[in-house]
C-alpha cells in the first residue's frame, strides 16, 4: 500500500505572498504525515493566483508569477519540511527557464527531497488573444509553451508514478502514454474556471466531466488517480473543487467536501492496479 494525499488548495489571492503560500502547504504536507501518508499531490500552479485569467503586456509584471529555479529560498522550506517530515510530495508551478522559456510544469520530490521527475503540460487550453467581450481570460497559450518532456512515469521511491497537469486529464492517451509505461498512480493538479467562456456550459458540467475523465481513465488504464484542486473564489473568480482519488476499479475512494485547504488522504493498495492490468 501506499500511503496517498491530495492537498486541496483554497483560493490563493493577488495579493497572497509566496511565503503565505508556502505556509500553507507546509502545514497540509504535516497533516498528511500525521494521517499516514507518504506522498501528498498539490495543485498546478500552487504557488500563485491562477495569473492566465488576468491579460498583462508587461514582463516584469508576468515574470513575479514564474520560478526561476526550483527549489529557490523562498520555496526551500517546502523541500526542507518534507525531507524532515520523510514525504514524497508533486507541485505545479510555473517555470521560467534560463533561456528565457516559460511553461506550466510540475515536479515530483522523494522522501529525500530530490526531484525525481519534471513534466511540462502539453495540452494548453484557452487562447492567446485579448477577449475583451470575456468576464475572464483564459491565456495559457498566451503565457506557457506546450510541454517539451513528453509523458513519463518516474520511479519515486517504490512507487511508479506518472504526472500530467489540469486539461491533460481530459484526453484518453495522457493515461494510456502513461500506463503503458507501467504507471501504479498517475497524479495532476488542477484550476478549472466554475465558468466556461467559450459556450453557455451548465455549471454542474465542469464537475461531472471532471470527474468522469478522472474515474474512466482510471479504470481504463488500471491505475490510482490522485487529482488536487485549487479552487474557491480566486479575487472573484470561482474554480470548481471536487479533488478526488480514485482507485483502478474507477470508483472514487475520498473526495474533498470543501472549497477550502483539505487533505484527503488513503491507503492506496497497489495491488487492485496489478490484478486489473493482468
Ligand atoms: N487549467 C486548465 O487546464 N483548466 C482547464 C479549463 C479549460 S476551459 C478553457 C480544464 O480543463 O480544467
Amino acid at each position: 500500500t501506499l500511503g496517498l494525499a491530495v492537498a486541496q488548495m483554497g483560493p490563493v489571492n493577488l495579493a497572497d505572498t509566496r511565503e503565505d503560500v508556502v505556509g500553507r502547504l507546509i502545514e497540509m504536507l504535516r497533516e498528511a504525515k500525521s494521517r499516514g501518508s507518504e506522498v501528498v499531490v498539490f495543485p498546478e500552479l500552487a504557488l500563485t493566483t491562477f495569473f492566465p485569467r488576468y491579460w498583462m503586456e508587461d514582463e516584469e509584471e508576468l515574470d513575479r508569477f514564474y520560478e526561476k529555479a526550483m527549489p529557490n529560498p523562498r520555496v526551500q522550506p517546502l523541500f526542507d519540511e518534507e525531507r524532515k517530515l520523510g514525504m514524497g510530495f508533486y507541485l505545479g508551478y510555473a517555470e521560467l527557464t534560463p533561456e528565457g522559456r516559460r511553461f506550466n510544469t510540475s515536479i515530483l520530490v522523494d522522501k529525500a527531497g530530490n526531484i525525481v521527475g519534471k513534466y511540462r503540460k502539453i495540452h494548453l487550453p484557452g487562447h492567446s488573444d485579448h477577449k475583451l467581450e470575456a468576464p475572464f481570460q483564459h491565456l495559457e497559450k498566451k503565457y506557457f509553451e506546450v510541454g517539451d518532456l513528453g509523458f513519463r512515469v518516474f520511479d519515486m521511491d517504490d512507487t511508479r508514478v506518472g504526472m500530467c497537469l489540469c486539461n491533460d486529464r481530459r484526453w484518453p492517451e495522457t493515461y494510456r502514454v502513461l500506463s503503458l509505461q507501467s504507471a501504479e498512480v498517475v497524479v495532476l493538479g488542477y484550476n478549472t474556471p466554475s465558468i466556461n467562456i467559450y459556450w453557455n456550459e451548465p455549471i454542474h458540467l465542469r464537475t461531472s466531466t471532471h470527474l468522469i475523465s478522472l474515474q474512466a481513465n482510471a479504470y481504463q488504464n488500471a491505475v490510482w488517480v490522485a487529482a488536487a484542486a485549487k479552487c474557491g473564489s480566486e479575487d472573484g473568480f470561482h474554480m470548481i473543487g471536487s479533488s478526488v482519488i480514485v482507485a483502478p476499479t474507477g470508483e472514487i475512494v475520498a473526495r474533498a467536501l470543501s472549497e477550502e485547504d483539505e487533505v484527503i488522504a488513503v491507503k492506496a493498495d497497489l495491488r487492485i492496479g496489478e490484478n486489473f492490468r493482468e
